[in-house]
């Protein structure tokens, strides 16, 4: 899970900086904000999951120049944390020690992965991928064993380059200390973070600093609105800081001593397992809204793809399957016929021929370029080109009007560039195969031939009728003629003595087993051409484009992998019954 989330994460700062990104860059920079934030949850649960545990985490996060640094010095009874009027000056998460050694906190390390821990005076301004950590030595009547973690602010304009630092500290920390002063309290950059971090359910505590005099119970009251109106959770007790002019700190008033070991006592870090797949279930569906559209433009061009492939299957049937004028096949396999019956005065002629036609197909194929001849006469061969063809022009005018309307702009653009590149080796490809079905199939034409012989046999007179007609004899050498190279199929369909001869044999007494045998022909050549070439050979290379643009989506998620991490987000943990 946590591979996917940074996986995810990546993919939106990708997108961030991408000129044709379509997503809002609020929406953009929040979604990162709340994937960073699932990160440091994650990282915090396999934390909790060490046998080694740590003093408490306490966090003293809000906006810029609230005294947060102030305020960790007051806590501590120190000036460890660096405070100046410069906002946004501190920059980096530190962590002070309070009556805890630094081996306590070894496994940090771990937590914060490729985030450094360096020595103060090693951080530098430029680099915001460190964290520092330091022991104090004095003992704060104010606070418990613990952490307490002074944090960058997450408000000033430059605040988005050291985000993840916050939330780092934010997510590792067991109690929470949001100070607010009266400019700030209102900012809505506030409570945009509080509503972020309400999944969480730490402990929370709110110092309001910066206060004057009567000031106070106005802006409680206000600051209660705020957070009713942001979170659903009781609101915290808010403690009023003043200043103490000579110390030039605020004042923790009397009274709130044991405040921090109160809140403490509220925590429960078995929860820990919980809170975090709520937050994920939380974001989920609006994080994989992206990929989701990606899935979406996919299973859209299968749908285009599956009614292209019905265009061509229509076409097939209206142009020739069903066509009068182009449908060859059958009259090929009544030339086919001819070659079989014994015709007076033909016989030498056909003894050759015969031995042409023998099988295997392959065999025959060796033998010369008769069959090839005929696969480069048919018209069937000549409308399949064209259909491929008129289909890839089509799915080129699909694709640019589902660029212009889809939400996926770039997936579509992108399949239709692959498309262009394409589509010279698919119509090459197509044509092959066309050929080669073409070819496979003369051995239909050859078996029915001999179904029609066969019958003809058992009809002495019909056969007599047949040898006896001069035309037989004519359309016998039509047919040889076919055979030897002499003519092309398109004149095999419209030569006069076939014409007589195929209504010959249709209205005698076999006439019924002759239409019987071309519906079957036509159907088994409908089912080839619709399996062997419009799906294996034109559908599977259009299906495959998405395959070949994976790698420039902005998201590139298989819905595999969704499918295997969604698993992981619903699975139990610790034995716990979760959602
Ligand atoms: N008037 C007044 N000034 C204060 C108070 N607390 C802190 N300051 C001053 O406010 C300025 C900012 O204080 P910091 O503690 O550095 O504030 P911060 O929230 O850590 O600021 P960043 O690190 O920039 O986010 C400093 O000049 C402090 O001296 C206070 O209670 N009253
Ligand atoms: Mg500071």
């Amino acid at each position: 899970m946590l591979e996917f989330i940074q996986l995810l994460k990546q993919r939106y700062q990708i997108l961030l900086h991408h000129s044709q990104n379509k997503i809002d860059p609020l929406v953009n920079e929040q979604r990162i904000n709340q994937l960073t934030l699932a990160e440091a949850i994650i990282r915090k649960g396999k934390l909790l999951d060490s046998p080694r545990s740590l003093p408490l985490q306490i966090a003293v996060i809000g906006p810029t120049q609230v005294g947060k640094s102030s305020l960790v010095n007051v806590l501590l009874a120190t000036n460890a944390a660096g405070v100046s009027p410069l906002a946004g000056y501190t920059v980096h998460p530190h962590g002070f020690c309070h009556q805890a050694s630094l081996t306590q906190c070894g496994e940090l390390q771990r937590y914060f992965g490729r985030f450094q821990c360096l020595d103060v005076a090693l951080l530098s301004e430029h680099r915001y991928d460190c964290y520092t950590l330091s022991e104090s030595s004095a003992r704060s009547p104010l606070l418990p064993p613990c952490v307490i973690w002074d944090t960058p602010d997450f408000d000033s304009i430059d605040s988005a380059v050291y985000r993840e630092g916050v939330l780092r500290a934010v997510a590792l920390a067991d109690v929470l200390i949001l100070v607010l002063s009266k400019e700030k309290y209102a900012d809505q950059t506030v409570w945009d973070m509080m509503t972020l971090l309400a999944d969480l359910r730490q402990p929370t505590l709110i110092c309001l600093n910066k206060l004057s005099e009567g000031s106070s119970a106005l802006l409680t009251q206000s600051l209660r609105e705020k957070w009713q109106h942001a979170r659903t959770d009781q609101f915290p007790e808010v403690v009023p800081l003043y200043y103490q002019k000579p110390a030039g700190l605020p004042n923790w008033p009397i009274g709130h001593e044991q405040i921090l070991t109160q809140l403490q006592s509220q925590l429960n870090q078995r929860q820990h397992a919980v809170v975090q797949q709520v937050f994920l279930q939380h974001y989920w569906q609006s994080w994989l809204a992206p990929v989701f559209e990606e899935h979406q433009a996919e299973r859209d061009w299968q749908v285009l793809v599956d009614e292209l492939i019905q265009h061509c299957i229509e076409s097939y049937q209206r142009d020739f399957l069903h066509h009068p004028h182009y449908y060859e096949t059958f009259q090929q396999t009544v030339a086919e016929l001819l070659t079989l019956l014994e015709i007076p005065g033909l016989a030498g002629i056909l003894t050759g021929a015969r031995k042409a036609l023998t099988w295997p197909i392959r065999q025959l194929m060796k033998l010369g370029s008769k069959q090839l001849h005929i696969v480069n006469s048919s018209h069937e061969i000549v409308l399949l080109k064209q259909i491929a063809e008129h289909t890839m022009i089509l799915a080129a005018d699909k694709l640019i009007a589902k660029a212009e309307q889809s939400q996926q702009e770039i997936w579509w653009k992108a399949i239709s560039v692959r498309l262009r590149g394409e589509r010279q080796t698919i119509l090459q490809d197509f044509d092959e195969a066309a050929k080669t079905y073409h070819l496979d199939f003369q051995q239909e034409v050859e078996r029915t031939a001999h179904r029609l012989y066969d019958k003809l046999q058992e009809q002495p007179r019909v056969l007599n009728t047949l040898r006896a007609a001069r035309v037989t004899a004519d359309a016998a050498v039509i047919a040889i003629t076919l055979n030897t190279g002499g003519i092309g199929m398109q004149d095999l369909v419209i030569a006069p003595a076939m014409l007589t001869v195929t209504s010959l044999l249709t209205e005698s007494a076999i006439g019924g087993y002759m239409h019987k045998m071309e519906a079957q022909l036509k159907q088994q050549q409908l089912q080839q051409v619709k399996q062997t070439l419009f799906m294996d050979s034109l559908a599977n290379k259009l299906l495959n484009l998405p395959r070949q643009i994976a790698a420039s989506n902005p998201f590139n998620i298989s819905p595999e992998q969704l499918r295997e991490i969604e698993c992981q987000l619903t699975e139990k943990r610790h034995g716990l019954r979760l959602l």
